[in-house]
Parts: structure tokens; C-alpha cells; sequence
């Protein structure tokens, strides 16, 4: 089998606003199973940077270990990434922001990696307000390492070998907006119109964004009684619909009064929320844990843009970090030069 894409792209392809077309935002052909809901993902995440126009050598994706953190092999082929140690991404992506505010910086971890080994990472991540989006793709199994149950394996949970999982499975969305993440989302691998949305809000949020997406294993846990298999998922889904319209983009779409709800962000960009479910308000993290809490406990699965706070400080604006990428700056910018210096020892003695 070959695993090199094909170059030859159609000269009628749609070109964004940079002029790309959608393949220049490829990776490598996957080698996951077929059917494996992290493909999806990757494609959403290439259509969004895509649609949004986001030059791809101004990306950085980065990584843990497991299936899923091999995904970002099978996007943006010219974009930096860095695939690190299962569950160390967090450190490394707080690390590369701080050095350089100016990428766009993209997370890609699966639940054993998140919910697990990177648990401690993950939190800290949250609090610290990391610019940058991370994205969970979550099948409640380890795949890499033959399909063992994750820490978001549901209560009651039947493994393909026949266990029944008899914890109660974390779940990273409530977690997240209870820890502080200023954007919260949820969808389904198998959701791109809910999906590519939200990953474009996310990734213009000035702040960390999470995004829990269910992305069923094919091969170890799609099966009758899995609480994470495409059929499962689907009769649990309560999808509040969504769609981003960049700053620079005009709003063409009309929707009925009454049932849209927008969110500015910080560039101007505007989500849209379409018949959010029972006046769901996206700025209260009060009420929106109560939400999915409530969903949880009717055995539904709240997908959507569950909370933002578009006004958050992040962590590079909360340091008073410069702007300038670390390597770009200076000798005289870096050296404060020694009266300074001394004042500054004078202060601290
Ligand atoms: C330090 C360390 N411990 C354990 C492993 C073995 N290991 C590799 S991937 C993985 C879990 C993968 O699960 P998940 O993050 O959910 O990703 P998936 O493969 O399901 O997408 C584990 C336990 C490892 N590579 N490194
Ligand atoms: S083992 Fe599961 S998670 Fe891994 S590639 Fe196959 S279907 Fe996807």
C-alpha cells in the first residue's frame, strides 16, 4: 500500500482568501482502521483551517500518544507539529505558546491520554488559560493498546472481550467548565456541520478551548452495549446546531427570530447558536454545568458550544508576555541593559 497523497489537485478548486484550496491543508494518507471516527475529525479540522483561512505554516499541532495523537499526521502537512509523550502535550503546547503568541496552536489528545496519564497536565493546561485549541477525541478506549477501557468508559459499559466497566466515566467537558476553561464545546465525530464550526470558533477564541468530540473505535468498541459506538452515540445525541461567521466574512445566512443566538469574540468573529434547547445560555457556567449535568443524568448527550467567556485574559496576555515571537526579539530587547537591572535588584533586596 502506498502512503503518499497524490499532488494533483483539480485548477477549479475553491480557493480561500489566502488562495489554497482545501488540499494544501492534507497530511500524510491515514493508517488507522477504516472507519475509525479520529478520521473524521482530522478532515474537520482541515475543512475549518480551510474555511477560515489560516495560513498553514502558522499552525502548530501538537500531540500525546495513542491513536488519536497520531491523527495529526493525517492533517495540515505544512504546518509544524510536535508529537510528545503520552500525556505530556499540555506542558509542551504552554511551553511553544509562551515563545511564540503568534501560531495558531492546535491540541490533539484521545481520552486515555487526557482523562488518565495526562490528567494532572491537562488541569493545569485549563488554569493557566494556554491560547490554544485541544481537542479530545474521545472513544472511551485505549485503541492504540487494544481497546482497554478508558477513564470516560460510561457506568455499565460492556467490553468487546465482555466486561461490564463498573466505574462511573469522567466527564472532560463538565470537568472543564468547572476548572474555569473559558470555551467549552462537545460534538460527534460523526456531526461535521456541528463540528468544523466549532472548531473554527474555537481556534479564534483568544484562550484555551476544549472540545470533547465522541469518536467511536470501530475495531474495540463499537459493539452493542459500548456506551461510545456510532449507533449509541447517536440515540443519545441533543445537538445544539452552530455556525461561525469570521470577522472579515459577511453574514449572508437569515435565521428565524427567536431561535438564533449570537456570541461575539474577542476579533469580532460571531458564533451563532441555532434553537439553543430550553434558553440554554452559554455565558453562565453555573447553568450550563446544571445542563449537562441534567442531560447526563436523562442519558443524553449534550453536544454544542456548552460555555464561553469571549472576554477571558489568557495566559500570555495575564503575564504581560511581548508580543514578538522569543527568537525574533533583539539583543536590546532581551537585555534590559544594567541600570535597569539594578533597579530591579534594588527593588528586591
Ligand atoms: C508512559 C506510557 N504509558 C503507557 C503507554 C501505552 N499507551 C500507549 S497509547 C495508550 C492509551 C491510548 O488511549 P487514548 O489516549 O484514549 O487514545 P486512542 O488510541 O484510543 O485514540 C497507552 C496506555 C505509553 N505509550 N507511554
Ligand atoms: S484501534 Fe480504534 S482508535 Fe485505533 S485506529 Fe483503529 S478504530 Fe481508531
Amino acid at each position: 500500500m502506498s502512503y503518499i497523497k497524490p499532488k494533483f489537485q483539480h485548477p477549479n478548486m475553491p480557493k480561500n482568501a489566502l488562495g489554497y484550496t482545501v488540499g494544501d491543508y492534507n497530511g500524510a494518507i491515514s493508517t488507522l482502521c477504516a472507519g475509525c471516527g479520529h478520521d473524521s475529525i482530522s478532515a474537520a479540522i482541515r475543512n475549518a483551517c480551510f474555511l477560515s483561512s489560516i495560513p498553514p505554516h502558522r499552525i502548530a499541532k501538537l500531540s500525546g500518544i495513542g491513536c488519536s495523537s497520531k491523527m495529526p499526521t493525517y492533517f495540515l502537512g505544512r504546518s509544524h507539529g510536535f508529537n510528545s509523550v503520552h500525556g505530556r502535550m499540555p506542558s509542551v503546547a504552554t511551553g511553544a505558546s509562551l515563545a511564540n503568541r503568534e501560531l495558531t496552536y492546535i491540541g490533539i489528545s484521545g481520552d486515555g491520554d487526557t482523562a488518565s496519564i495526562g490528567m494532572g497536565q491537562f488541569i493545569h493546561l485549563i488554569r493557566r488559560n494556554v491560547n490554544m485549541t485541544y481537542i479530545v477525541a474521545n472513544n472511551g478506549c485505549y485503541g492504540l493498546t487494544k481497546g482497554q477501557d478508558s477513564a470516560t468508559a460510561d457506568l455499565g459499559a460492556v467490553s468487546k472481550a465482555g466486561n461490564v466497566n463498573p466505574f462511573d466515566g469522567i466527564d472532560l467537558a463538565s470537568l472543564a467548565i468547572l476548572q474555569g476553561a473559558s470555551f467549552v464545546g462537545r460534538s460527534f465525530s460523526g456531526d461535521k456541520e456541528q463540528l468544523e464550526p466549532l472548531i473554527r470558533a474555537a481556534m479564534a477564541h483568544k484562550g484555551f478551548a476544549f472540545i470533547d468530540v465522541v469518536s467511536p473505535c470501530v475495531t474495540f468498541n463499537n459493539h452493542t452495549g459500548s456506551g461510545k459506538s456510532y449507533a449509541e452515540t447517536r440515540k443519545a445525541l441533543d445537538a445544539m446546531p452552530l455556525d461561525f461567521v469570521p470577522m472579515r466574512e459577511e453574514i449572508r445566512t437569515q435565521y428565524e427570530p427567536g431561535t438564533t443566538q449570537g456570541v461575539t469574540l474577542h476579533d469580532g468573529s460571531v458564533i451563532h447558536l441555532h434553537k439553543a434547547s430550553n434558553g440554554y445560555k452559554t455565558d453562565d457556567r453555573n447553568a450550563a454545568l446544571l445542563s449537562v449535568q441534567e442531560a447526563r443524568d436523562e442519558g443524553r448527550l449534550l453536544t454544542g458550544l456548552l460555555y464561553l467567556d469571549p472576554n477571558t485574559q489568557n495566559l500570555a496576555q495575564n503575564l504581560k508576555l511581548a508580543s514578538k515571537p522569543l527568537n525574533s526579539l533583539s539583543k536590546d530587547e532581551l537585555c534590559p541593559g544594567s541600570r535597569m537591572l539594578d533597579s530591579i535588584n534594588q527593588g528586591l533586596r
